[in-house]
């Protein structure tokens, strides 16, 4: 597969994250709900180590509903907290800045005993390219957020957006890059749109697709097509597709670029219905190939 991988990516993602880490008490760290494996920072756990940390599971709109209280689960623990959220709506914002709170509990108190009161949380939002950093900044930060600013010292060079709950958020997101070159990753990102479709050809992307469909949940196929897929191959599960769809260029003659980009289209908006690709339990397969590369 043509994927580009550059190793530059990591030491940036150390560099961005040494620069930064010193400085904030909490990492929001915001993943892709429908692929929560693939959308993550390979190596964050380990640069992050015990930082209190606010898990997003972003565009949960989009995924499935058991698929997300298995990840909530999953990624919880003494220093992080898990949310679902959906960035386009507000309705997560309380619940981010809730949390953040809860996470500073324990350093609140440690600062009262020294006669410190009121001191402004500092975090800043990590994630992968097209997770929803943006989203996410301007849902929480609103118009009536003010910046900072520079002060001198600690914060040299940066700008801090005040929040309600007397938090204050790095103004630029950090930007991490996802394991690319693990051919199954590259393929998770690439469905949900977060690596550009020019990365394979978009019939290959939509065939690979399907194939997931076909594997783990036939019924959407069903569902929305009204394509019976027993005993059929990808291809003719494709074509049926099409068909369906209108998507031929003359009797008999099949168009892979409309079908594809209709399948995908769909699935990115959420018409194929909530779908998560990935599960906890999958980890440990996903590791398998890696070893085995
Ligand atoms: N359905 C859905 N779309 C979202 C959500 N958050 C962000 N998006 C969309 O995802 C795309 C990328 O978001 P953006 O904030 O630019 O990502 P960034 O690259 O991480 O800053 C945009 O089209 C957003 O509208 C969400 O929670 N649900
Ligand atoms: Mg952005």
């Amino acid at each position: 597969m043509n994927i580009n991988w550059f190793p530059g990516h990591m030491k940036k993602t150390r560099d961005l994250l040494k620069q930064n880490l010193s400085l904030v008490d909490v990492v929001i760290e915001i993943l892709d709900a429908r692929i929560p494996m693939s959308s993550k920072n390979p190596e964050i756990d380990k640069l992050l180590k015990d930082k209190k940390r606010l898990v997003i599971l972003n565009k949960s709109d989009l995924s499935d509903d058991r698929s997300n209280q298995k990840w909530m689960s999953y990624l919880k623990n003494n220093n992080t907290q898990v949310i679902l959220n959906n960035a386009l709506t507000k309705s997560g914002v309380n619940a981010i800045l809730k949390n953040c709170d809860k996470l500073m509990e324990e350093k609140r108190k440690r600062l009262e005993l020294k006669g410190i009161k009121n001191k402004a949380i500092k975090a800043m939002i990590v994630g992968v390219p097209n997770v929803g950093k943006s989203t996410v900044i301007n849902s929480i930060a609103g118009k009536k957020s003010t910046k900072t600013g520079n002060r001198p010292g600690v914060t040299k060079g940066k700008q801090w957006i005040r929040l309600k709950g007397n938090i204050e958020l790095l103004d630029t997101p950090g930007i991490l890059w996802p394991k690319f070159e693990n051919q199954e990753v590259a393929l998770n990102l690439a469905f949900t749109g977060a690596i550009k479709d020019e990365i394979m050809d978009i019939e290959t992307l939509a065939y690979k697709f399907i194939e997931v469909l076909i594997a783990k949940c036939p019924f959407t196929i069903e569902n929305r097509y009204e394509v019976n897929i027993d005993g059929k191959t990808t291809i003719q599960v494709m074509d049926e597709i099409a068909i369906k769809r209108g998507c031929v260029i003359r009797k008999g003659e099949i168009d892979y670029t409309r079908v594809s980009n209709l399948i995908l289209d769909e699935f990115r908006k959420g018409k194929l219905g909530r779908l998560t690709l990935e599960e906890p339990e999958d980890i440990e397969k996903l590791m398998q190939n890696d070893s085995n590369k």
